[in-house]
This record gives C-alpha cells, sequence and structure tokens, in this order.
C-alpha cells in the first residue's frame, strides 16, 4: 500500500470538522492506517515545516498549528495517495480552492485551512517518520 501523511489542523478540531474530513477520505476509497489526536509542540512543528523556516508566515504557522490538538493520520490508498489527498484537499488559499474540496467548501483563510497533506512520496516517508516513528 501506498501512504501518505495527513493532518486535521486544530481549527479543524475546534471546528468539529473532523467527522467530516475523515468521511471524505474513506468515501474516496482511502484507508486510515493510524491516528493521533495530539497537540503538537514547537521542536516537532519546526521539523514538520522545516521547509517553510524563514519565510514570513513561518511563526503563524507554527503558532497555528501548536494551538490545540490536531488530528495526525496515515492515509493509506492504492497509488499516487499523496496525489490523490491533496486534490481532495484543494488550494493552499481556500479562496481560491475548487468547490467539492475540503478547504474550497469548508475554510476561507489560508492561515486557517483545515487540513495538511504530504506533497510528495518522499515528503509522506519523511513526515510519517516524524509523528509515526514506530511504523
Ligand atoms: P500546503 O499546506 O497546501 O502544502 P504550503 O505552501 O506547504 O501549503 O504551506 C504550508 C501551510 O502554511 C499552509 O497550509 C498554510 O497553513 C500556511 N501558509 C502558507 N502560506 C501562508 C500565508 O501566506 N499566510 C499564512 N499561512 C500560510
Ligand atoms: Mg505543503
Amino acid at each position: 500500500m501506498d501512504r501518505t501523511l495527513v493532518i486535521c489542523k486544530p481549527d479543524a478540531v475546534e471546528r468539529g470538522l473532523v467527522g467530516q474530513i475523515v468521511d471524505r477520505i474513506e468515501r474516496k476509497g482511502l484507508k486510515i492506517a493510524a491516528a493521533e489526536l495530539r497537540t503538537i509542540d514547537k521542536e516537532t512543528a519546526g521539523r514538520h515545516y522545516a521547509e517553510h523556516d524563514g519565510k514570513p508566515f513561518y511563526d503563524e504557522l507554527v503558532t497555528f498549528i501548536t494551538r490545540s490538538p490536531a488530528l495526525v493520520m496515515v492515509v493509506e490508498g492504492p497509488g499516487d495517495t499523496f496525489k490523490v489527498l491533496r486534490t481532495l484537499i484543494g488550494a493552499t488559499n481556500p479562496k481560491e480552492a475548487a468547490p467539492g474540496t475540503i478547504r474550497g467548501d469548508l475554510a476561507i483563510e489560508t492561515g486557517e485551512n483545515l487540513v495538511h497533506g504530504s506533497d510528495s512520496p518522499e515528503s509522506a516517508e519523511r513526515e510519517i517518520g516524524i509523528f509515526f516513528p514506530n511504523l
């Protein structure tokens, strides 16, 4: 099976949208292989978002992702799973995300865009290693 990392970010948990998000993933035909509700600490957030260190939104991003519990998941599919997830999630800026996508239907601000999905197979394995080192 081909796997990727998905996070229902703190805004998704706060707004009670985790069920809808997991439902969309499952209805698509993907499988939740692991899941943990956890408050991500600053060190882990820094590792996860290392590629964004130094960007203007970095501090805001770390504050956001660590502010309250997030549902961190490994999702499995038959292939190109990261891509399938990114299509379901929609564009980074929810104002530009297509209707029918999670961000397109349920979010409006880039800084509160509900879901993370790995952007390549390599990112998926790296990120799974950060959150689920025993898998
Ligand atoms: P992605 O989540 O669609 O892969 P990235 O470019 O990897 O988007 O950015 C990571 C996350 O950083 C975004 O999902 C969003 O939460 C946040 N972010 C990106 N750009 C901005 C911005 O301009 N302002 C505030 N937050 C941003
Ligand atoms: Mg990204």
